[in-house]
């Protein structure tokens, strides 16, 4: 069976669909995790879904999947903006990433416009709310061992 993808999900995104739904739509954090988990299952992979709002726990969880996943999708809410500890992991880590975000941060405040992670991610998807996810689940699937999409 092929390693988990793991989902990490930073501060914040536990409040999904409580507030600001036309920034970030009405789907609940439980909710995106039952599309990931539906999608991964129809490309054969387990899902390995979680959330913090811990910088420290996330860094730790990236380190994790360095052996334990086979990819990993990661939203890291405000962390990418500020966070080189997250991108030092991400760059230690050596499987496939790719970072998602709901909203498009290019079209919000300037200091959005700046992920520190994306140096890390073999791909970015924003905008699309939380078919985002599938869309990155998708993408990790076509993602071969050499790390070319097809
Ligand atoms: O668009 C995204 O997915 C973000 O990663 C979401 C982060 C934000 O800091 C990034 O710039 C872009 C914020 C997540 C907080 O989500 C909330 C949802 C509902 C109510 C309050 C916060």
């Amino acid at each position: 069976m092929a390693k988990p993808i793991y989902v990490l999900n930073g501060p914040n995104l536990n409040l999904l669909g409580s507030r600001e739904p036309e920034v970030y739509g009405r789907e609940t954090l439980d909710d995106v995790r039952t599309r990931c988990e539906r999608r991964a299952a129809e490309l054969g992979f387990p899902l390995d879904f979680r959330q913090s709002n811990h910088e420290g726990e996330l860094v730790a969880w990236i380190q994790e999947a360095r052996m334990a996943a086979s990819g990993i999708i990661i939203n890291a809410g405000a962390f990418t903006h500020t966070s080189i500890a997250m991108l030092d992991a991400l760059l230690a880590c050596q499987i496939p990433c790719v970072e998602v975000h709901l909203s498009n941060i290019f079209t919000r405040e300037p200091f959005r416009h700046q992920s520190y992670i994306s140096k890390a991610a073999k791909g970015v998807i924003c905008g699309f709310g939380a078919l985002g996810y599938e869309l990155a689940i998708e993408a990790l699937a076509a993602t071969d061992a050499a790390g070319t999409a097809s």
